[in-house]
């Protein structure tokens, strides 16, 4: 029976030193939340950055990772170097990569180029590293857009693993990715895995365009969400896989009481909206548009309040500093001019989970509306949690869409007057409308959670075995 490994950038815990010893954190963001409780469940082995450097190293280390990956799963770190680490990750995955490909070009930092040997050479030691954890047969997970180069040269060291990569992100249209100076670079990077997973068909298609107009692959099959491309001989295969979440996180009944004591006094009607930090959220956006809702709708004063939690990330780059303060002079200048109830309040903090479930399963309204984004979790951690007369507020713009379009209240999340009428339209639903919509959203979210996401893509990587712990 093979193993599963995981590759991605991080492990699902930060280490950090305090004094006489560490403190563990939880790894932020979606990622993490999707992989956790599927490698608790099948077991094997994830590879991953700790949060800390070769110059920081402390023999205390792996004991204490060892002491984490308890439950079947192994967590190997990667020690890289401050300064490459950060060349890699700060400089060409978060202010080039990740920009681009949302299609954000104007953020990306000019600078970020210049470090490319870098995101190639940590590709090379992630591989190392994967070379000392898996053994043959075992089947490599590679995730995600900090390591595109990471399948064709595991391809070249381990061929008889099967080696899938996802990516969790949109991949952008061809004129777009044709502008990426090391666009063949990445894409011969990507090809080299027998599985090419992605969230939604319109991912996919814009990599069958640029992997034909860059790389030369050919296509030679397809259908909605499958696809099989042909290159230098091989075959890859490629597949919309729509991830989803862990319900049973966050429908157990949460006790409202500590949340409740947090918020202090607020109206009725709780409308919910929380990010990472991220220019991708369009936040500011969407507090504009609650203040043009307020404006225009006296009738809602005092009978809602908008809860803005915000899980900060990214901390050293400056295009999160500045969206961080849009984001809170967004809240101040709602604030300023509603005084006589909480029409807002912003927390960027991080919750314990039972908290979060809790805060999800009070608010009467979930407003997702990102101006692009590969999937967003937390539109799925909603409708898992959210009470049976809730409504998700969702942009076109999110991956999601694909699969919540027909029962949540579509909006463009790039317009604050599309937003507007989304919230009215929310607000005014009847009830049995509400009930409906959520029982089919709910219904989605049970039956594609994370499980079946990480079947169907480990199903299509080595279609023949299961998994050991399945
Ligand atoms: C990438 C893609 C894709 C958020 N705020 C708080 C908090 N969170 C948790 C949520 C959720 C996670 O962080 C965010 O997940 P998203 O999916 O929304 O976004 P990314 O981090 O950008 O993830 C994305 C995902 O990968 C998976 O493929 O869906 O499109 O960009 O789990 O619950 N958690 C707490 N407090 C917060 O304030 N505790």
């Amino acid at each position: 029976m093979s193993r599963l490994v995981v590759v991605s950038n991080r492990l699902p815990v930060v280490l950090e030193r305090e004094e006489g010893g560490f403190t563990v954190c939880e790894g932020a963001g979606g990622l993490v939340t999707a992989m956790k409780p599927l490698l608790a469940r099948v077991g094997g082995a994830w590879i991953g950055f700790c949060g800390m450097c070769e110059d920081e190293r402390d023999p205390r280390w792996r004991e204490e990772l060892a002491r984490l990956g308890d439950g079947g799963v192994y967590y190997h770190p990667v020690i890289p170097s401050r300064r490459a680490y950060d060349a890699y990750y700060k400089q060409f995955a978060n202010q080039d990569l990740w920009p681009r490909f949302h299609n954000m070009t104007h953020k990306m930092s000019r600078d970020a180029s210049r470090h490319w040997p870098a995101y190639e050479a940590m590709n090379r030691t992630f591989a190392e590293q994967t070379c000392h954890v898996a053994e043959p047969g075992d089947m490599i997970w590679v995730q995600d857009y900090h390591l595109m180069l990471l399948p064709q040269i595991l391809r070249e060291e381990m061929p008889e693993c099967p080696i899938g990569h996802f990516l969790h992100i949109p991949f952008p249209p061809a004129d777009v990715m044709c502008r990426q100076p090391q666009a063949e670079e990445i894409l011969a990077g990507v090809l080299g895995a027998d599985l090419v997973g992605f969230h939604i068909p319109a991912y996919m298609e814009n990599f069958i365009a640029a992997a034909d107009m860059i790389a030369g692959a050919t296509l030679l099959s397809r259908t909605e969400s499958e696809a099989v491309l042909e290159l230098n001989g091989r075959e890859i295969r490629l597949g919309a896989f729509p991830i989803g979440i862990n319900p049973s996180q966050l429908e157990r009944g949460a006790d409202p009481a500590p949340v409740r004591r947090k918020l202090g006094a607020m109206a009725d009607t709780l409308i919910l909206s929380m990010d990472r930090l991220d220019y991708t959220k369009a936040i500011p956006n969407r507090l504009e548009a609650y203040r043009m809702f307020l404006d225009k709708h006296p009738e809602y004063h005092e009978q809602v309040s908008l809860v803005q939690m915000l899980d900060l990330s990214r901390k050293d780059i400056p295009a999160y500093g500045e969206e961080k303060a849009k984001v809170e002079n967004g809240v101040s200048e709602i604030r300023d001019r509603y005084t006589s109830w909480q029409a807002i309040r912003l927390f960027a903090e991080r919750w314990r989970r039972a908290q979060v479930a809790a805060l999800m399963q009070m608010s009467k309204i979930c407003i997702v509306t990102p101006r692009c984004d590969g999937m967003n979790l937390v539109a799925k951690e909603y409708v898992s949690a959210a009470p049976r007369d809730g409504v998700l507020v969702l942009s076109h713009q999110a991956g999601a869409a694909w699969q919540f379009a027909q029962h949540a209240v579509m909006v463009d999340g790039e317009s604050p007057q599309s937003i507007v009428a989304g919230l009215r339209t929310a607000l005014e639903m009847p009830l049995p409308d509400r009930r409906a919509r959520m029982l089919e959203l709910k219904r989605n979210v049970h039956d594609q959670d994370v499980f079946w996401w990480a079947d169907q893509f480990l199903g299509a990587l080595r279609p023949a075995e299961s998994l050991a712990g399945d």
